[in-house]
C-alpha cells in the first residue's frame, strides 16, 4: 500500500491529475435512455447487442442520433462519436450511414465495432479487477506505513497511473467515453453507462478507500452480487446525524475507559485497546444490526486485548466489579484458584437501546492458550439453539474476536471455521472479528504468516473478509452493519479485519521501541482516533465542542464513582464473572440442591425395551446390510437371556436418559456406527440413497431428542466445541469419543486449560464425557493408550491424606474433585456412571477409557441384573470367588483396572491360584476410593498387595496409585508393582514383543515368592 501511494502520488498530485483527472469529467452522464439490464429487446437496444443487425437499423439510429445524441442508447452515442472522430474530417456528418458502410468506410466502421466490443470488455475486465484486487491497494494502514497484505505490489490491472489503461489497449482518450456497465456491478447507481474516468473512480471509491473486500473467491453469485451492491451503490455508506454522535459517544467511552485505568493502575497489566478503540463501537453496531433483524442472545469469545473494556463497555459488566479486580488486597469468596481479570467470562441481560429488545451477551471465560476457545463459543452457540429450536440461527448467534498474529498461526481456527456448515455444529454464521494490530507480542507479521492477510483462513469456507482501517470509524460501523446484515442474509460466517495498529507494548509494562522502533516513531506521532473523529464532526456541524466536552466529562464521572464504589467491596466474587448460569439447577447461593448418592439402576421394562429396540429397525421398508441385521439378531438373543454386551450397556444409559427427558448427544469422528462396528446408532438403507434411521429415537414418544453425529477429522476443535455445548445446560449428557484413546493429545489444550482446571478458575460445573478407547492389544505406539497417567497426574485428590467425610463419601469425594477418571469392566457399570454423571446433584467431567476387545468378548458381558434397580455404580468390584471365602489365606491381592482383569482372571484360573490370589478392579481411579480399598485391604490382611498394569511403569495408573494405596495401608504395607517396563513410547509395534512383555508380567503377578526378599 505504501508503494501505491507514492505512485497515487505522482498520479493524483497538482497538474499531473490522478483523482483529479478522473474527475475532471465527472458527474453524471447526461440521460438515461435504456436500462440493457432490464430491456435489450427495444429498436434502442444497445450497440453491442445489435451490433450485427442490418444497415437500416443503423441508420435509424445514426440519423436519431444526428438529431440529438440524446435519443439513442449510450453505447450507440459511443460508437458514432467514435466513427466520426476516426472518420476524414466533415465526412461522416455528411453522408449517410449505409454509404459510410460501403468500401473503405465499411471495413472501417467493422474495425471500429469490433473496437467499441474489445473496449467494453476491457472495462468489464478492468471492473472486475478491482473488485477482486482493489484491497491490495485499499488505503487500511492507519500509521501509512505497512502494506496490510504484506506486500507493496501493485496489480498490474489497477489503473493507479494513466499509462496502466494501456494494459487494457485503453489510453488516455479513452477517459471521457461512456462505457456500458455490465450487470454485475452497482457502480453506475441509477446509471447504465458511464464515462470510464467515472468508472475507475466510483471503483477507487468502492475497493481502494479505508476498506477492502476480499469476496470473489465465493462460489455463490448471489452473495457476490449483495456484496457488490452494499459497497458499490453511489453514496450508499451514510450516516444520520444522530448515529454519528452514537458513534463519537461510543468512542468516547472505550477510549476514557482505557485513559481511566491508565491514570489509576498505571503499572498493572490490562492488555489495553489503545489503537483500536473502534472496537467497542465496532462490536456495538453489530449487536445492534442484529438485534433488529431479531437475535436475542450474543454468545462471544475474545483474546486479552481489549477485554476489560468489552465488559464494561459492551457486556456491561458494572465498572465497580472490573476495578475491585485491580485491588490486590480483595480476597476471593469462592472456592478454587481463580483466574486474572482479562480471562474472566460474564453473562448479563440487558435491553439494548438502539432497539429497545432484550439481549443476553455473554463472554467466555478464556485460558491464555490463544484462540483456544473459539470452538468452545461455537458449542455453547450452537446448544443454545438447540434447545431454543433456533434452527436457523436468528436467535442465536456468536462472534469471535481474534487477534492477528492468532488468528493466522492456531490451527484451531481453522478446525473451528471448518465446523460452520457442518449441519450437527453449524452455527448458522459467526462474525469474526481479528484486532490487527499488525504486530504479535515482539514478532512482524511478516515472519509470522505466509498469508498476505491474517485473515486468509476464512476464504476456505467462502466466507467474505472486509478490511478496514480502524482510523475511519464511519468506515468500520459501516461494514459492521453490512457484516451483521450478512449472516442475518445468508447465515454463513463474514470476518472483519480492523487494521489498527498498538499504541503501546504487548502490556503496558512492555517496551514496543526494542524490536519496532520506526512503527513505534510513527505511533507515537500518530493522532488519538477519538481527537480525529471529534475534530472532523464539530467541523461538520454534528456536534458542538462543547457537546463533546460534556460527553467526556459525564464518563470519567462514571468512572470516578465507580472507582469510589469499589472501595467499599470487601471480597472478590468470581461467581458474578459466571459466563453460563444453571439458576434452576444449584440453589440460589449456586450449591447443589442435595448430597447423597443416587440410585441408578433401571426397571426391567425399561431395560427390555431399550433392549427390544436396540434390537430392531423402527421404520418400515428400510432394508439395513445384512452384516447389521446379524448385529441386531445378535442383540435380540442377548436381551432374551438378559445379558448385554458394551453396545447394549451404553444402549441402556443413553436410552434410561433419553426417557427422563435428558438430550444425549455423542459427537466424534465415526462414532455413528462406531469404530470398532460395535455401535451401530444410525441405521442406512441400503437401497435409498441418505435414507436414515436412529432407533434411539424412536424409544418413547415424549422422549428427549438423541444427537449422535460424526464429525469433522478434529479433535481440538471438535472436543472444545462439545465441552461448549455442554456448557449451556446441566440436563444433557454430552458425549466425545476420540476415534482412538491416543488421538486426546491434539487435544490437550482443550483438556488441560478447559476440563481438568475450569471450575477452579471459572467456578463453573461442567459434565463433558470422554470416551477414550484404550488398551494394550499389540496395535501400536498410536493406538493402545490414552494415556491415563495425564489425567490421573491432573487429578486434585491428595495421595498423602486419607479423606474422612462426614456424609456420603462418594458423593462428596466426587464434589471435591475436578474430574472422574473410570476404566469401567463390565458394561453395567458404564451404563451406571453414564446415569450417575447426570443424577448427581452437580457436575464434573468424566473420562472414560473404554475397551476395544471387550467389545465383543463374552467374559465381560453382564446381566440384566447387575442394572436392575436398587443397583449403583462400583467403583470398586471386589474378589467375589474363592479367595474371598476365605480370605486370611490369600497370599496376593492383586489391584488391577481395565481390560487387564480379564487376562489376570483367565491366567489364575489356568494356574489354579483363585484361592491364593484376590483381584480386585478399581472402576473408579480417580477421586481414589479409599474408603473401598481400604475396606479390601483390611479384608485380606495377610496378602501382599500388587498393583497390576498392562501398561509401561512410567504411564498407566502406577504413579498414581501407589501413594494412595500407602496412604491406605498407612505405609505398613508395600505396593508392589506388576506390568510392562519403563519405556518412552506408549506400546510396541512388534506383535511378537507385545505378547512376550505380556507373558513376563502374567509370569510375575503369579508367582508368589516373586517378591520375596526384594526392598521396594
Ligand atoms: C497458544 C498461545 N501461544 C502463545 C501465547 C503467548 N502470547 C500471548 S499474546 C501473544 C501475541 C498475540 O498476538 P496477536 O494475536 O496479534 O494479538 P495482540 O496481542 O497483538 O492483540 C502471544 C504470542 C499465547 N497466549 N497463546
Ligand atoms: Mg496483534
Amino acid at each position: 500500500m505504501s508503494q501505491f501511494r507514492a505512485l497515487a502520488g505522482v498520479l493524483r498530485g497538482g497538474s499531473v491529475g490522478g483523482i483529479q483527472w478522473l474527475r475532471a469529467c465527472g458527474g453524471a452522464p447526461a440521460r438515461r435512455w435504456v436500462d440493457p439490464r432490464r430491456n435489450c429487446s427495444s429498436g434502442a437496444a444497445p450497440v453491442l447487442s445489435s451490433v450485427a443487425g442490418s444497415s437500416s437499423y443503423m441508420e435509424e439510429m445514426y440519423f436519431a442520433w444526428l438529431e440529438d445524441h440524446r435519443n439513442v442508447h449510450e453505447s450507440w452515442d459511443a460508437f458514432f462519436r467514435n466513427m466520426q472522430a476516426s472518420s476524414p474530417p466533415g465526412e461522416a456528418v455528411e453522408r449517410r450511414p449505409s454509404a459510410l458502410l460501403e468500401g473503405r468506410v465499411l471495413s472501417h466502421s467493422a474495425n471500429m465495432a469490433q473496437k467499441v466490443v474489445e473496449d467494453h470488455l476491457a472495462v468489464h475486465t478492468l471492473i472486475r479487477a478491482y473488485q477482486i484486487r482493489g484491497h491490495h491497494v485499499a488505503q487500511l494502514d492507519p500509521l501509512g506505513i505497512l502494506d496490510a497484505d504484506l506486500d507493496s505490489f501493485v496489480p498490474s490491472d489497477l489503473i493507479t497511473t494513466i499509462d496502466k489503461l494501456g494494459f487494457y489497449s485503453l489510453d488516455e482518450s479513452d477517459l471521457d467515453r461512456s462505457f456500458q456497465l455490465p450487470s454485475t456491478t452497482f457502480i453506475g447507481g441509477e446509471d447504465t453507462t458511464l464515462p470510464l474516468r467515472e468508472i475507475i473512480r466510483r471503483l477507487e471509491a468502492s475497493y481502494c478507500g479505508h476498506i477492502g473486500i476480499e469476496f470473489m473467491f465465493i462460489n455463490n453469485v448471489n452473495q457476490c452480487q449483495w456484496i457488490r451492491q452494499k459497497f458499490e451503490t453511489p453514496g450508499i455508506m451514510q450516516f444520520t446525524k444522530l448515529e454519528k454522535r452514537t458513534l463519537l459517544a461510543r468512542l468516547i467511552r472505550s477510549t476514557r475507559f482505557e485513559d481511566f485505568l491508565a491514570r489509576k493502575w498505571s503499572s498493572e497489566k490490562r492488555f489495553g485497546l489503545e489503537g483500536c478503540e473502534v472496537l467497542i463501537p465496532a462490536l456495538k453496531s453489530m449487536i445492534d444490526t442484529s438485534s433488529a433483524a431479531g437475535i436475542d442472545s450474543v454468545i462471544m469469545g475474545m483474546p486479552h486485548r481489549g477485554r476489560l473494556n468489552v465488559l464494561a463497555n459492551v457486556i456491561r459488566k458494572e465498572l465497580d466489579q472490573i476495578f475491585c479486580q485491580f485491588d490486590p488486597k480483595l480476597e476471593a469468596s469462592d472456592e478454587g484458584s481463580g483466574d486474572v481479570k482479562y480471562h474472566l467470562g460474564m453473562y448479563h441481560e440487558r435491553i439494548n437501546r438502539e432497539t429497545d429488545k432484550n439481549i443476553t451477551l455473554s463472554l467466555m471465560a478464556n485460558p491464555s492458550h490463544l484462540e483456544a476457545v473459539d470452538p468452545v463459543v461455537q458449542g455453547k452457540a450452537k446448544a443454545e439453539q438447540f434447545y431454543r429450536g433456533d434452527t436457523q440461527g436468528k436467535k442465536v448467534m456468536s462472534i469471535l474476536i481474534h487477534g492477528d498474529a492468532a488468528f493466522a498461526g492456531q490451527g484451531v481456527v481453522y478446525e473451528t471455521i471448518h465446523l460452520s456448515e457442518l449441519p450437527s455444529y453449524t452455527t448458522h454464521g459467526t462474525i469474526h472479528v481479528v484486532v490487527n494490530n499488525q504486530i504479535g507480542f515482539t514478532t512482524d507479521p511478516r515472519v509470522a504468516r505466509s498469508s498476505p492477510y491474517p485473515t486468509d483462513v476464512a476464504r476456505v469456507v467462502n466466507a467474505p473478509i472486509f478490511h478496514v482501517n480502524a482510523d475511519d470509524p464511519e468506515a468500520v460501523m459501516y461494514v459492521c452493519r453490512v457484516a451483521a446484515e450478512w449472516r442475518a442474509t445468508f447465515n454463513k460466517d463474514v470476518v472483519i479485519d480492523l487494521v489498527c495498529y498498538r499504541r503501546f507494548g504487548h502490556n503496558e509494562m512492555d517496551e514496543p521501541m526494542f524490536t519496532q522502533p520506526l512503527m513505534y516513531k510513527q505511533i507515537r506521532r500518530q493522532e488519538h482516533v477519538l481527537k480525529k473523529y471529534s475534530d472532523r464532526l464539530i467541523a461538520e456541524g454534528v456536534v458542538t465542542l462543547q457537546e463533546y466536552e460534556e460527553e467526556v466529562a459525564k464518563y470519567d464521572k462514571i468512572c470516578e464513582e465507580a472507582y469510589a464504589s469499589s472501595k467499599d467491596e470487601k471480597i472478590l466474587n468470581i461467581r458474578h464473572w459466571l459466563d453460563s448460569p444453571w439458576p434452576d439447577f444449584f440453589t440460589a447461593e449456586g450449591e447443589p440442591r442435595s448430597m447423597s448418592s443416587v440410585p441408578t439402576g433401571l426397571k426391567e421394562e425399561v431395560l427390555q425395551h431399550i433392549g427390544q429396540t436396540a434390537s430392531s429397525v423402527p421404520l418400515d421398508d428400510f432394508k439395513i446390510h445384512p452384516g447389521v441385521s446379524r448385529i441386531l439378531r445378535g442383540r435380540a438373543d442377548l436381551v432374551k437371556n438378559r445379558q448385554m454386551d458394551w453396545a447394549l450397556g451404553e444402549y441402556m444409559a443413553f436410552g434410561s436418559l433419553l426417557k427422563d427427558g435428558i438430550h444425549v448427544r455423542l459427537s466424534g469422528q465415526d462414532v455413528e456406527r462406531g469404530t470398532f462396528s460395535h455401535r451401530h446408532h444410525v441405521l442406512h438403507d441400503q437401497e435409498v440413497d441418505k435414507r436414515i434411521c436412529v432407533p434411539m429415537n424412536h424409544l418413547w414418544a415424549d422422549q428427549a431428542p438423541y444427537t449422535v453425529c460424526n464429525s469433522s477429522l478434529s479433535e481440538y476443535g471438535v472436543l472444545g466445541f462439545e465441552l461448549g455445548f455442554a456448557m449451556a445446560s446441566p440436563n444433557a449428557l454430552i458425549l466425545w469419543e476420540a476415534q482412538f484413546g491416543d488421538f486426546n493429545n491434539t487435544a490437550q489444550c482443550i483438556i488441560d486449560q478447559f476440563i481438568s482446571p475450569g471450575q477452579a478458575k471459572w467456578v463453573r460445573n461442567n459434565g463433558i464425557v470422554l470416551l477414550l478407547p484404550h488398551g494394550m492389544e499389540g496395535m501400536g505406539p498410536e493406538h493402545s493408550s490414552a494415556r491415563p497417567e495425564r489425567f490421573l497426574q491432573m487429578s486434585k485428590d491428595d495421595p498423602d491424606h486419607f479423606p474422612e467425610f462426614s456424609g456420603d463419601f462418594e458423593v462428596q469425594q466426587l464434589y471435591d474433585c475436578n474430574w472422574i477418571v473410570v476404566n469401567c469392566s463390565t458394561p453395567a457399570n458404564y451404563c451406571h456412571v453414564l446415569r450417575r454423571q447426570i443424577l448427581l446433584p452437580f457436575r464434573k467431567p468424566l473420562i472414560i477409557f473404554t475397551p476395544k476387545s471387550l467389545l465383543r468378548q463374552p467374559d465381560a458381558r453382564s446381566s440384566f441384573e447387575d442394572l436392575a434397580e436398587g443397583t449403583q455404580f462400583k467403583r470398586v468390584i471386589p474378589d467375589v470367588g474363592p479367595a474371598s471365602q476365605n480370605p486370611a489365606k490369600v497370599k496376593r491381592v492383586i489391584f488391577c483396572t481395565g481390560k487387564v482383569y480379564y487376562e489376570l482372571a483367565r491366567e489364575r484360573k489356568q494356574q489354579k491360584l483363585e484361592k491364593d490370589i484376590a483381584i480386585i478392579r478399581l472402576e473408579q481411579i480417580s477421586p481414589f476410593p479409599f474408603d473401598l480399598v481400604r475396606t479390601e485391604a483390611e479384608k485380606y490382611g495377610n496378602a501382599e498387595l500388587v498393583w497390576c498394569q498392562e501398561e509401561h511403569k512410567n504411564m498407566g495408573y502406577y504413579d498414581y496409585v501407589r501413594p494412595r494405596f500407602l496412604t491406605v495401608a498407612a505405609n505398613r504395607r508395600p505396593i508392589w508393582y506388576v506390568g510392562r517396563d519403563p519405556a518412552a513410547a506408549p506400546a510396541t509395534g512388534n506383535k511378537f514383543t507385545h505378547f512376550n512383555e505380556l507373558k513376563r508380567f502374567m509370569d510375575t503377578a503369579f508367582n508368589l515368592n516373586a517378591f520375596h526378599g526384594k526392598d521396594l
